[in-house]
């Protein structure tokens, strides 16, 4: 029997984004999942050096100016997340789907998109649609187990590469439900063929984590956000029994505050003298994009000559 992270043509080198990402989470140490939310972010992470991303329903439809209540259409968000996959070439990403927008077909429909466009897999969450982000409000109703087994089935049918990954988040603990149901959960999601478990909590500190992670059978590979943990690092979480750590939403939260900043100094203070020491340079922004390489290709392709002075 092929192992959930294995790959499944018993083979060592991960050739197709989902084959990439289990074999990551294979590893002894956890994975660090980037969360990204458009192709500067992606590209940002995959330069640092992070080998996989969080295409983050969060930072996307923050990104797009709206709430992380399903306001963003899903193509709207999978268009989002092409673009991350496309500006971080060889970078696995798994792309938050949220609760697969509606049923069964709903999800799968949305899976095979996502396969399409090059994701390394989908996550969905065992809430009901339209949800609301994990850290707002007290709503957040399960939907009944058949139903999201049914859409986890569905997604596992209908996908083409057999690396693809379908990730089945439960929501049980933010839901304010007991960690019997979670694993309960976690185990009827494994019998629907979900290849990876992300149990989410909302707790300051990993306790409600640990507590389900010292009971679960380790059937499936085990991925968190540690969001609202702020202390314990990757190999804290490792040897809890996690095999994916995805920081969810601190590039998008980074940006946000850098933005804000630099718009309240330049209102006020009429001018950009001092916040030109903390911008990134235009020089920093071309050499990320490779604007030198396009020079390059003009130069083979055009015959044009390159030299164009490079400002900021
Ligand atoms: C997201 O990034 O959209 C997530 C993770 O779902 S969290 O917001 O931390 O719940
Ligand atoms: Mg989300």
């Amino acid at each position: 029997m092929t192992s959930p992270t294995s790959l499944p043509d018993g083979g060592t080198a991960p050739s197709t984004p989902g084959q990439r990402l289990r074999h990551l989470l294979a590893q002894t140490e956890p994975v660090q999942l980037m969360g990204a939310h458009d192709g500067l972010s992606a590209r940002i992470a995959a330069a640092e050096g992070f080998p996989a991303l969080w295409a983050s329903g969060l930072c996307m439809s923050t990104a797009r100016g709206v709430r992380d209540s399903d306001e963003a259409t899903w193509s709207e968000l999978l268009d989002l997340a092409a673009t991350m996959i496309e500006a971080a070439p060889g970078v696995p990403v798994l792309i938050d789907g949220d609760t697969g927008y509606g049923n069964f077909n709903t999800a799968r429909r949305f899976a095979a998109r996502a396969e399409r466009i090059g994701a390394a897999g989908v996550c969905f969450e065992d809430k009901v649609f339209p949800k609301m982000n994990s850290f707002f409000g007290d709503g957040h109703a399960l939907a009944p187990v058949p139903e999201f087994c049914g859409k986890i089935r569905a997604c596992k049918d209908g996908q083409r590469d057999p690396g693809f990954l379908v990730v089945a988040r439960t929501e049980t603990l933010i839901a304010g439900r007991p960690v019997e149901e979670a694993l309960e959960r976690a185990e009827a999601y494994a019998e629907a063929g979900a290849d990876a478990l992300f149990i989410h909590s909302r707790k300051p500190t990993p306790v409600e984590i640990a507590g389900f992670l010292e009971r679960y059978d380790g059937r499936l590979p085990v991925v968190i956000a540690p969001t609202t943990f702020h202390t314990p690092t990757v190999d804290e979480f490792g040897r809890l029994g996690v095999s994916g750590v995805i920081w969810a939403n601190h590039s998008m939260r980074a940006s946000f505050a850098a933005m804000r900043d630099v718009c309240q100094q330049i209102r006020s203070n009429r001018g950009i003298s001092a916040v030109e020491g903390q911008v990134a340079s235009l020089k920093e922004v071309f050499g990320l994009l490779e604007y030198e390489a396009l020079e390059a290709d003009e130069a083979a392709y055009t015959g044009a000559l390159g030299g164009a002075a490079v400002a900021g």
